[in-house]
C-alpha cells in the first residue's frame, strides 16, 4: 500500500520506489563516498604522530607526502595546503593576477570564488560539449585588455585542451594555471597532470580520488614560485621569528598527510576498482535510449573517479525526473555542477546575461548526472542502478505522470 497511490485509470505502475515499491537500496548510495585506503597503515601512522607529538607545521608526513606527489606527477615542487580552494587563492595571489581571469562556469563554485575572493573578476567562457572543459575558441573571444590569466579546469579528470590554451596564453602574454582538483593520477600526452601551465592545484577533499580528509596541493616546476607559495602558506615565516612576506595559514596537518600517504599506498587498487565500476556502468547502460556516458581517452592515465552521464531528450525523461526516481531508490545521484557558476551568487547578480554567451554550458548543466562509484560501490550495485534506470526509461510516461502527481500534492 502506498501513501500516495496512482490515480485510477492511469498508466500501469512500474516496480519503482516512486510508486510505493521498496527502494532498491536500504542504505543510501552516494556520489563522493570517500575511498578509504589501508586502515591499519593509516592507524599505525596516527599512532606514530601521537607518539612523536608532532601534529602539524611541516612534520615528517607532510614532507613525505609532498615528495610522493612530486614523484608521481613528475613535477619538481609540491606544496601541500589545507584544501584546494586555499591553494588556488594562494597561487592566484602569488602570480599577482588582477583585473579579469577567464574560467569555465561549468565547474565547482570554488574555482570562481578563489578569484573573486581576491577581487579578480572571473570571466566565464564556454565549454567543449565532448570534454566539458574550456573551449579555446570561446576563451579567445573573452579576452579583453583587463585579462591577466586563464584558469582551466580538468573536469572529471579529463585534461583541458592544454596545448591550445598554452598557445593562447603565450601569444597574449597571459598566465595559465589549472584547477586540477579532479585530475590527480591522470595524464595528458603521456605526461602526468600537474606538469602543465605555471602551476596546477589538486584537491584531496574527502570526495576526491585520493583524500586527506580535507587537503590540496599546488605543484609547479617554477622553483621561485614554489618558494613564495611556501612562505605564503605559513604566515610568511622563514625560520624562527623571521617573517619576510605577507602570509596566511594554509598548512596541512600530519594526520591529513598520513591519510593521504595511506591512500596513495593503495592508489592502484582504487584506480582498478574505479575503472571496473566505470566499465560495469558502460556495459549496463549501453543501449539505453538517451543515456550517454562521458568517455575517457584509453591511451592516457585516468583515475575514473567520476561516472558522468548525459540524459538526452530521447530518454523520454529529463535528467531531473530521473534524479527523482534514483533518489527515491536511495541512489543519491548528483547533478554537478548545476545550475552553473554563472547562475550562482555573486555572479548571477553581476552578470545576469552571462548565460547567453554560454550555450553549451547551459545545455550540459541540464543534462549531466553523476552516478555513485568508488570503493564503496560494487558490481551488483551498478547492475541494480542500471535496472532502476532501465525500468524508469521504459515506463517514462507513467513515471512522468507520477512525478507530476506527487509534486502537485497539496
Ligand atoms: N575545484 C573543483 C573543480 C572542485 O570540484 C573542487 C571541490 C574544488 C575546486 C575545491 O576543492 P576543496 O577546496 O574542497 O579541496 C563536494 C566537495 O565538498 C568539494 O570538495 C568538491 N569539489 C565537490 C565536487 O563535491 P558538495 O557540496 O557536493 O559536498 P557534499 O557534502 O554534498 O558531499 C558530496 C557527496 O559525498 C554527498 O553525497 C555525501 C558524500 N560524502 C561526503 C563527505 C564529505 C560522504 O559520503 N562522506 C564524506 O565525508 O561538494
Amino acid at each position: 500500500m502506498t501513501d500516495n497511490p496512482q490515480p485510477r485509470g492511469e498508466l500501469a505502475a512500474p516496480k519503482l520506489a516512486l510508486f510505493g515499491a521498496l527502494p532498491a537500496f536500504s542504505d543510501t548510495l552516494h556520489v563522493g563516498r570517500p575511498n578509504i585506503g589501508d586502515r591499519e597503515r593509516f592507524l599505525a601512522r596516527v599512532n606514530d604522530i601521537l607518539d612523536r607529538r608532532w601534529l602539524t607545521n611541516r612534520g615528517n608526513y607532510v614532507i613525505e607526502l609532498e615528495r610522493r606527489i612530486a614523484e608521481i606527477t613528475g613535477v619538481r615542487n609540491c606544496v601541500l595546503v589545507c584544501n584546494a580552494t586555499v591553494g588556488l587563492e594562494l597561487l592566484i595571489r602569488a602570480l599577482s593576477l588582477r583585473g579579469e581571469v577567464i574560467v569555465p562556469a561549468f565547474t565547482f563554485v570554488a574555482t570562481a570564488h578563489a578569484l573573486q575572493w581576491q577581487e579578480i573578476t572571473p570571466v566565464f567562457a564556454d565549454i567543449d560539449p565532448d570534454t566539458h572543459c574550456l573551449d579555446p575558441a570561446s576563451v579567445e573571444r573573452m579576452i579583453t585588455a583587463k585579462t591577466t590569466g586563464i584558469l582551466g579546469v580538468h573536469l572529471w579528470g579529463r585534461p583541458c585542451a592544454i596545448d591550445r590554451l598554452t598557445g593562447i596564453a603565450a601569444s597574449k602574454n597571459l598566465e595559465l594555471i589549472f584547477d586540477a582538483a579532479h585530475a590527480f593520477g591522470c595524464s595528458h600526452a603521456g605526461r602526468m597532470i600537474g606538469a602543465f601551465g605555471r602551476a596546477e592545484v589538486f584537491s584531496f577533499h574527502a570526495t576526491k580520488f585520493i583524500n586527506t580528509f580535507e587537503g590540496g596541493a599546488i605543484v609547479t616546476n617554477d622553483d621561485a614560485l614554489a618558494e613564495k607559495l611556501r612562505l605564503m602558506q605559513n604566515f610568511g615565516f622563514s625560520g624562527y621569528d623571521n617573517v619576510i612576506y605577507l602570509g596566511t595559514n594554509g598548512k596541512m596537518s600530519e594526520v591529513c598527510a598520513a591519510m593521504g600517504l595511506s591512500n596513495i599506498d593503495g592508489m592502484d587498487e582504487i584506480v582498478a576498482r574505479n575503472r571496473g565500476n566505470y566499465q560495469s556502468y558502460q556495459h549496463r547502460l549501453a543501449g539505453l535510449r538517451g543515456i550517454t556516458m562521458l568517455k575517457h581517452d584509453d591511451t592516457e592515465r585516468c583515475n575514473f573517479q567520476y561516472v558522468v552521464v548525459e540524459v538526452g531528450d530521447e530518454a523520454g525523461l529529463t535528467r531531473d525526473e530521473l534524479i527523482e526516481v534514483l533518489h527515491a531508490e536511495n541512489i543519491i545521484a548528483r547533478r554537478y555542477f548545476f545550475p552553473g557558476v554563472h547562475r550562482m551568487e555573486p555572479y548571477r547578480s553581476r552578470f545576469p546575461d552571462a548565460g547567453r554567451l554560454l550555450p553549451v554550458t547551459e545545455r550540459i548543466c541540464r543534462l549531466v548526472l553523476l552516478l555513485p562509484t568508488g570503493n564503496a560501490v560494487c558490481n551488483d550495485d551498478i547492475l541494480r542502478i542500471g535496472d532502476v534506470i532501465e525500468t524508469a526509461l521504459s515506463h517514462a510516461p507513467a513515471v512522468r505522470q507520477r512525478i507530476r502527481h506527487l509534486n502537485d500534492k497539496p
